[in-house]
């Protein structure tokens, strides 16, 4: 059971994100070290970025949580939730949590969880949506049960064309679409999309979608429903809210449009772009001239980060960093070098590049609602 932490108990202290408005009360959630707080109902957590420099794999304590619907669950009863498949499927099921723990065979991956808005506070010009820094990601390591196995278990029918997710949490007026999303049929029996009880080795935390969750690897957050307990097999396109109307992007290569215009057509959010940061030296410290050793992670939408190049000088040369330990395609990559930095201010860079050759802009671009931004990032720095 969540106990709801009272209003007192929440706001600690203050953090300033680096854009106009940013600062935000840090908040003290159960099962949460103070995080950064953006919304109160429902509990909206960003990530204070230090936490990523602290190991590739972000602590359960410190994962950033996103809702949109305030009738969050407060109580679950792990022995009589059940999980139902029903839909296009000649089986209907209805699993306990033992029952998907003990008659299926489970699967683990690492894999980075993005909101769609992560560093929307950054984009210029500004736009609506929570004004998140880079907070609102985070890397675990999921344990659970293949969505295909419980897909094949139930049975497929002929003409399936989609699957929906939805979770316990709902709207506190009725005139607030559901939270539900959809996948491709295709898609959701990959093998790889995963129905997740564990996180780093424990329960998933509550407001991270105790006791069970959609693990979408190399997806938007979106699509990794929380408190998951109803998947149902479709034979059309599902037009629920969170699909036909919200987080959509541009139809285009660079998902972007010239600011302030609406796209001529969209599609559904999917796959992350490619990001990278510099986790060890914030923008505007001051290190000390002479090597300096940098650090940082890197990610994308699951090709897998295979080069990350650092620039002394706001762009001109760049040069390779040496990556670290490979967790898997969907995970961070974390990278290091040694920088020699003269006395005065240097304007570093961190840019990424995947298997598929997919790199990150020298220029940001912009959409409506602030999505996949992936602009290679400045990190200003003074050498004394
Ligand atoms: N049930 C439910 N699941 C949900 C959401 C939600 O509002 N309700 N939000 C989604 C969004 S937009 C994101 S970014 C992720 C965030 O996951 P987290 O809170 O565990 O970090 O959850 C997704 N799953
Ligand atoms: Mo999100």
């Amino acid at each position: 059971m969540l106990s709801w932490p009272s209003r007192h108990a929440l706001a600690a202290d203050t953090v300033t994100l680096p854009f106009a408005n940013g600062e935000r009360p840090l908040v003290k959630y159960p099962g949460k070290r103070p995080l950064i707080g953006l919304t109160a109902r429902p509990p909206q957590l960003e990530t204070p970025f230090s936490v990523f420099d602290e190991g590739v794999i972000t602590p359960n304590d410190a994962f950033f949580v996103r809702y949109h619907l305030a009738d969050i669950p407060l109580e679950i009863d792990p022995d009589s939730f059940r999980m139902t498949v029903k839909g296009n499927v000649d089986t209907p099921l209805s699993l306990s949590l033992q029952e998907l723990k003990d008659g299926f065979l489970a699967s683990e991956i690492v894999a980075v969880n993005q909101c769609s808005g992560n560093s929307r506070g950054f984009v210029d010009p500004r736009v609506a949506g929570g004004q998140l820094a880079n907070g609102a990601m985070g890397n675990a390591r999921w344990r659970g049960v293949p969505l295909k196995a419980v897909l094949q278990k139930a049975g497929v029918q002929a003409g399936a064309k989609q699957v929906t997710f939805a979770g316990l949490d709902g709207p506190v007026i009725p005139e607030t679409p559901d939270f539900a999303k959809a996948l491709a049929i295709d898609h959701a029996t990959d093998g790889e999309v995963m129905l997740a009880y564990s996180m780093n080795g424990s329960d998933l935390p509550w407001l991270n979608g105790y006791p069970l969750r959609l693990i979408v690897p190399g997806y938007y957050g979106t699509y990794w429903v929380k408190h998951l307990n109803e998947i149902t097999v479709i034979d059309k396109e599902f037009d629920g809210f969170w699909m036909k109307s919200a987080y959509r992007i541009p139809d285009n290569a660079c998902a972007c449009t010239e600011p302030g215009k609406a796209p001529a057509a969209t599609v559904p959010i999917n796959r992350f772009d490619v990001r990278s940061f510099i986790t060890n030296v914030e923008s505007g410290a001051t290190v000390k001239a002479g090597d300096v050793p940098l650090r940082g992670i890197a990610f994308d939408g699951g090709y897998g980060i295979t080069q990350v190049s650092i620039s002394p000088d706001g762009g001109q040369s760049w040069r390779d960093a040496t990556l670290g330990q490979d967790l898997g395609k969907y995970s961070f990559r974390q990278w290091s070098m040694v920088l020699p930095l003269t006395k005065g201010e240097h304007v570093l860079m961190c840019r990424a590049t995947n298997a598929k050759g997919e790199t990150q802009a020298l220029q940001a671009t912009w959409n409506p609602a602030g999505y996949m931004r992936n602009v290679v990032e400045a990190t200003r720095v003074i050498a004394a």
